[in-house]
C-alpha cells in the first residue's frame, strides 16, 4: 500500500449470544454492557447482504474496553491503531484489554448485522484472514466478495470438518445488492464460477477476481437493494457509510 491511507468503515456487530467456548468473554463483559465484533470494510454499500462474520481460527484477538457499557472485539494491532484515532477510546494511546482469546474460541457466537436482511448472523472461521490489516474481523458478503463467496461455499460443504452447522453459513440465502453490466447481480458468484475458483486457497485467482469485482462494482455497479436503489455504487457508498455512522452503527477507521 506504500504511503496510501486506507479509509475503512468499522462496523459494530453487537453480540447477541456468545458461543459456549467464549467463557473468557462472557466473564469479562459486565452485566448490562454490550460487546461488538468490529469488522473493517471497504464496501459499506454491500452491508445489506451480510450472511456471517469471519475471524481467523488461529489469530489471537482481544476484548477492549471503550466505556463502562461498550467493549470491542478486534486484533490487538487494530486496538492500538484505534487508540491513536479520535473518538474511539477515551484516552489517547490507551486500549484497555479485558480478555484475550483465539478466534477459534468465538466461532458460533451470534452477532447482529447492521442493515442486513439477515438480522442475526454467526461468527465463522476464515483461514485467509490476515493479522496485518484491518481488525482481523471480516464481515461476509458473498454476493460481492469472491473471497467471502468461496469461503462460504467451502464452509457449507465441509461444515462438520469445520465444527460448525451448515445453516449458520446461510449459503442458500445470497441476496443481490448490486447489478453490474459484466457480471449481473451476483458478481462474486459469477466470477468464482467463470474463473473456476475451487477453494479459498486459490490465492492468485482470488486476487484477480477481487480486483475485477471491485472495479466493476465501484465504477459500473448500480444499487438494486436498500435505501438507494437505482443509484450508482460510487454515490451510494458514502451515503450508506454516513447512514451507518450517523446511526452509531459504524465509525471511520484508517490505517
Ligand atoms: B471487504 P484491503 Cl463485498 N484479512 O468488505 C483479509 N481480508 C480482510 C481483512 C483481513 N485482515 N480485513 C478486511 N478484509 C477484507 C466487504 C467486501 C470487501 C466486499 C467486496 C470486496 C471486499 C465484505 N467482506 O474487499 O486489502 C474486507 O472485505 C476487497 C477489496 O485493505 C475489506 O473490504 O484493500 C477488504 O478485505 C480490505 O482489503
Amino acid at each position: 500500500e506504500g504511503i496510501a491511507v486506507q479509509e475503512y468503515t468499522a462496523l459494530k456487530m453487537k453480540v447477541v449470544k456468545w458461543a459456549d467456548s467464549a467463557k473468557m468473554c462472557t466473564d469479562a463483559v459486565p452485566e448490562g454492557a454490550s460487546a461488538y465484533f468490529i469488522p473493517a470494510t471497504l464496501r459499506p454499500e454491500t452491508m445489506y447482504g451480510q450472511t456471517s462474520c469471519f475471524v481467523s481460527p488461529t489469530i489471537q484477538y482481544g476484548l477492549f474496553k471503550i466505556s463502562d457499557t461498550e467493549f470491542y472485539v478486534c486484533s490487538e494491532r487494530a486496538a492500538r491503531n484505534m487508540s491513536y484515532q479520535p473518538g474511539i477510546f477515551p484516552t489517547w494511546g490507551e486500549y484497555p484489554q479485558v480478555a484475550s482469546f483465539s478466534g477459534k474460541d468465538v466461532i458460533g457466537t451470534v452477532v447482529n448485522a447492521p442493515l442486513s436482511v439477515h438480522k442475526d448472523v454467526y461468527i465463522l472461521p476464515m483461514e485467509t484472514v490476515k493479522d496485518t490489516k484491518g481488525t482481523a474481523v471480516v464481515t461476509c458478503v458473498p454476493s460481492d466478495s469472491p473471497d467471502d463467496y468461496i469461503t462460504s461455499f467451502d464452509l457449507a460443504k465441509k461444515a462438520e470438518y469445520y465444527g460448525i452447522q451448515k445453516e449458520w453459513v446461510k449459503f442458500d440465502d445470497i441476496l443481490p445488492i448490486i447489478d453490474t453490466p459484466s457480471y449481473g447481480n451476483l458478481t462474486a458468484k459469477k466470477l468464482v464460477e467463470d474463473m473456476k475458483i475451487q477453494s479459498p486457497k486459490d490465492a492468485a485467482k482470488l486476487a484477480d477476481a477481487k480486483e475485477k469485482a471491485y472495479k466493476e462494482g465501484f465504477y459500473k455497479g448500480k444499487m438494486v437493494y436498500g435505501d438507494f436503489i437505482g443509484k450508482p455504487v460510487e454515490e451510494a457508498k458514502n451515503l450508506v457509510r454516513k447512514q451507518l455512522i450517523d446511526a452509531g452503527l459504524a465509525f471511520p477507521y484508517a490505517e
